[in-house]
């Protein structure tokens, strides 16, 4: 039921074609870059404490990021593994990295003295990365944008009648101009943009949802525009067929991905939990556990959208910087189980302790070993007469396969995977399997 309009006349096969890039790559960085790295205590502080356009003034006045090299981040993605980038060109706050003929609150006008998105963009390009914008529907500086219930800015506990005051003279209806101005700006001034990553919708009583944002308008306009974009599904267009071109679970544990399989989906998450650089914040995701996020995604036919949250200066955080080179080492070695695949056929069962993933172009299974076995032995349930080959993936190194249980304990249709007692140099190895 429901999902039946449709806005454009595009086909299925069409929209696989368009996507067929990002469903190929898997793997994003995610960057939320604004004037919140200042406060760098996460990037809803205004809202979170009620602070007025005067006090967060301050951090307009002081944005100097002078170690500002694009370049640099996006080495550090493209080393990473990552194939494309998705950054902010606008949060909450309302701060534009871009030249916006629209507004003055933006990166033109601070320190910075030029437009932080056309840098970003070229030096991105320039390492083969694919391109993507951020755009906040909702803005918290734009003085039409009215003050809901939902996300409270300066009153809490408003009555109607607060409401009606600190609204009065506000109108979306000119919100909504200056959305369409910007959003076209991005999409007419940088060349060919990937994707859009609008944020976000909150429909219903107090809320805001597709009839403030215009957003079959704006869809329809973002097509135009860019003909091959990507867009999220944040517009508030579930009512439509081709309203979302992908889901986006945001900051899900891995346990919760299986069930978007068989969907187009990217989950985006953190390293430390803010997506604004947070200085103090001290829970930060280990290496094996950003490894679980990249790989459960594949294993479930979904992407990974690891987000950074650079300094005021302009820089990765050592702390990010650190984990980007562990998970590049990673993809160095096993990058072959994440590109082109996604989850493995029905017949294939993961053994306790594994995830897998499947590249259905080369018909290969990949067996990552999240547990490995102590014995070195490893029962494949019901893979007998399936296996044509079995190597590691780092050093293509043969691994012998049985159809011999130890004490006859083995199912006639079952094989032991005869692995090294010892465990490589490698937080998950990966076995690759090449089925007949
Ligand atoms: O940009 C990042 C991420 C990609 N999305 C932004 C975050 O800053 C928002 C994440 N949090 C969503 C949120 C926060 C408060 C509640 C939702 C409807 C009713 C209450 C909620 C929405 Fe609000």
């Amino acid at each position: 039921a429901g999902a039946q309009k449709k806005i454009t006349d595009e086909t299925e096969a069409q929209k696989k074609e368009r996507m067929a890039w990002w469903a190929h790559d898997r793997f994003g960085m995610f960057i939320h870059w604004g004037l919140y790295a200042l406060p760098a205590r996460h990037e809803w502080v205004k809202q979170r404490e009620r602070m007025t356009d005067e006090q967060y003034q301050v951090y307009f006045d002081e944005f100097n990021p002078d170690l500002y090299n694009p370049k640099q981040w996006a080495k550090q993605a493209k080393k990473a593994g990552m194939k494309y980038a998705v950054i902010t060109t606008k949060h909450h706050e309302g701060f534009c990295l871009f030249d916006s003929e629209f507004t003055d609150y933006k990166s033109t006008n601070t320190k910075a003295g030029r437009d932080l998105i056309a840098e970003f963009v070229e030096a991105f390009r320039a390492e083969g990365l694919k391109v993507g914008f951020y755009y906040s529907l909702i803005d918290w500086h734009h003085p039409d944008f009215t003050i809901d219930r939902i996300h409270p800015q300066r009153i809490d506990e408003g009555s109607e009648a607060d409401y009606d005051a600190v609204n009065k003279g506000r109108d979306m209806k000119k919100y909504r101009k200056y959305l369409f101005n910007q959003v076209r700006e991005l999409l007419t001034n940088y060349g060919k943009i990937d994707i859009i990553w609008f944020d976000f919708s909150y429909p219903g009583k107090n809320g805001k949802g597709k009839d403030d944002w215009n957003s079959v308008e704006l869809l329809k306009m973002a097509r135009e525009l860019q003909p091959g974009i990507i867009v999220d599904n944040r517009l508030d267009l579930n009512d439509y067929a081709d309203g979302a071109d992908f889901e986006t679970p945001e900051q899900v544990k891995t346990e919760e991905l299986a069930k978007y399989k068989g969907k187009m989906w990217e989950t985006c998450q953190t390293f430390s939990g803010s997506w604004g650089y947070y200085r103090d914040e001290n829970t930060w995701k280990s290496q094996r556990q950003l490894l679980d996020l990249l790989i459960t995604s594949v294993a479930n036919g979904g992407n990974l959208l690891l987000n950074v949250g650079p300094t005021g200066r302009g820089e990765f955080d050592y702390r990010a910087i650190n984990a980007l080179d562990g998970l590049g080492g990673w993809m160095h070695a096993n990058s072959r189980s994440v590109y082109g695949c996604t989850f493995a056929p029905e017949d294939y069962k993961a053994p306790t302790g594994t995830k897998l993933t499947y590249n259905p172009e080369t018909n290969r299974l990949y067996l990552h070993l999240f547990e490995y076995p102590s014995s070195g032995r490893l029962v494949l349930p019901g893979y007998k007469n399936k296996i044509r080959y079995t190597q590691f993936l780092h050093d293509n190194s043969e691994i012998g396969i049985s159809a011999e249980g130890p004490s006859g304990t083995l199912k006639n249709e079952d094989l032991i995977l005869l692995l090294p007692e010892q465990k490589p140099g490698m937080e998950i190895p990966v076995v690759e399997i090449t089925l007949k």
